[in-house]
């Protein structure tokens, strides 16, 4: 792990003094500055400007009210953001997250997050992350429904093709980007297709945005081993969680011909000593919205479910973290690495923690950090908004190839610039400066705004 640059440590205490009690924030903010000190020795015009405390402050914060009613006639409130966290490369672009755990620190982690992920995609969006502290967990679709429409009626006026183009993120799928897109275009009364991504086919959704997140993230995994001359074919892959991100890794890396060993949810793992058998796993969490321990009771077999505990403990070659946040601590991380993980590559935001990032780095263990192994969900997002502007529709298999391009790409802009600073393989540090220069950039041309 890098320490601080002398010229960056001002930045960073300015941050850390104003931006109090947001851990995730200060956590994601630090592990950026950390990388950048080799940028500002090279080019130190980037430290002109106060372009770097610029773009650790959000363009504009919105806190709102959500009220609604339950199934039971009480009025329920709950808490909307939005971060608008930086235009300089197009309209903030970020998904949604329901969650009972969403506070403006973790809203704004994200969206710093998405800056820089939004940047290596290469594509033209900016970044912003939104979300709630609603638990749709237990909730009738009504219920679902009639948040869904609060809260839009609220944040529409935020909205727009060209200003801000939310999507989905932990709990929220397609059925909430439905509610949401019928209420804002009730609201507005305008078809503006191109005001959110993860739509249905029918209301001008993209082919393979409901696979992208998890296919990107094995594209690049895989794109990471060849480095090595590695590959997925037979190893044992553990993938935590067992929602959007985590099933469609799953599908992936068989594909590959990995074999999927284990995956969970936020109440306990499963490992399945034949596999897993993804299509049981999609009717468990897709279909019935149930717990991934269901899995065990109606397959049986050589399965088993762990309540609690750590789904790291299970020995793998590969891991896949596709949860959340500081899901992966220094201990699992200890555990992996005893037990022979050769890489490990983020589906989720932020996943592993920092004790975690460095044990593996330190160990020569290959590291794909989230913003960049992730990228493939907002990219075919920024596809969804190109086919919406043409009012066009592509295969699945020409979006699918798109997605492939540009996760290689990503790849391999990472490594080329870790080498270009001095410290190759080193992804994490790749992907934060690349990112960084893109947004750095477009941000200088724009003046100070
Ligand atoms: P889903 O809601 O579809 O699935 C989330 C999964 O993670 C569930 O299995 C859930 O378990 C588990 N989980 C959530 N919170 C916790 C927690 N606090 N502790 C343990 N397990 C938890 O979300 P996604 O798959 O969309 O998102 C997963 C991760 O990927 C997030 O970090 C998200 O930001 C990131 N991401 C998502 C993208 C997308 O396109 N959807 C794109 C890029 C990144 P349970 O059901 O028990 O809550
Ligand atoms: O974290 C992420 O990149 C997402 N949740 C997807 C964002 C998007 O706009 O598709």
């Amino acid at each position: 792990m890098l320490r601080i640059d002398d010229k960056l440590r001002p930045v960073l205490d300015d941050v850390v003094r104003r931006n109090a009690g947001e851990p995730e924030f200060l956590q994601a903010v630090t592990e950026v500055l950390e990388s950048l000190g080799r940028v500002v020795a090279k080019r130190p015009h980037y430290l002109d400007n106060a372009l770097i405390q610029r773009l650790c402050e959000p363009e504009r914060q919105i806190i709102f009210r959500v009220p609604w009613v339950d199934d039971e006639g009480n009025v329920q409130i709950n808490r909307g953001f939005r971060v608008q966290f930086n235009s300089a490369l197009g309209p903030y672009k970020g998904g949604i997250r329901f969650h009972p755990s969403v506070n403006v620190g973790i809203i704004k982690f994200l969206g710093f997050e998405q800056t820089f992920k939004n940047a290596l995609t290469g594509m033209p969006i900016g970044g912003g992350k939104g979300g709630t502290d609603f638990n749709p967990r237990g909730r009738s679709d009504g219920e679902v429904m009639r948040f869904c429409q609060s809260f839009m009626t609220e944040l529409f006026r935020h909205l727009g093709e060209y200003t801000d183009v939310p999507a989905g993120d932990i709990g929220v799928g397609g059925r909430e980007i439905g509610y949401m897109f019928g209420q804002y275009k009730r609201l507005t009364n305008r078809y503006e297709a191109g005001v959110l991504t993860g739509k249905a086919l029918f209301h001008g959704g993209s082919r393979a945005r409901t696979e992208a997140t998890g296919y990107g993230a094995t594209y690049f995994v895989e794109r990471m081993l060849a480095t090595r001359n590695a590959s997925f074919d037979g190893k044992r892959v553990s993938v935590s969680g067992s929602g959007n991100v985590a099933i469609y890794t799953m599908e992936k890396v068989m594909e590959f011909g990995g074999i999927i060993t284990a995956c969970s949810d936020s109440n306990g793992y499963i490992v399945d000593e034949d596999g897993i058998d993804l299509d049981l796993v999609k009717e468990v969490k897709e279909a019935r919205r149930e717990r991934i321990s269901e899995y065990v009771r109606l397959k049986g077999g050589r399965s088993h479910y762990v309540e609690g505990g750590s789904i790291w403990n299970v020995p793998c070659d590969v891991a896949m973290p596709s949860a959340t946040q500081n899901e992966l601590t220094g201990n699992d991380a200890k555990t992996l690495i005893k037990n022979g993980v050769i890489a490990v590559g983020e589906g989720a935001n932020m996943p592993s923690t920092p004790d975690a990032v460095r044990l593996f780095q330190e160990a020569g263990i290959l590291f794909a950090p989230g913003k960049a192994a992730n990228a493939g969900g907002v990219a075919t997002s920024a596809l969804e908004m190109q086919q919406n502007a043409s009012r066009d529709s592509w295969s699945f298999q020409q979006t699918e190839t798109r997605l492939a391009t540009i996760m290689h790409d990503i790849h391999d802009r990472c490594a080329e610039t870790a080498e270009e600073y001095g410290a190759p393989s080193d992804y994490v540090l790749g992907a934060n400066i690349a990112g960084f220069v893109r947004v750095a950039e477009a941000m200088d041309a724009l003046g100070v705004i």
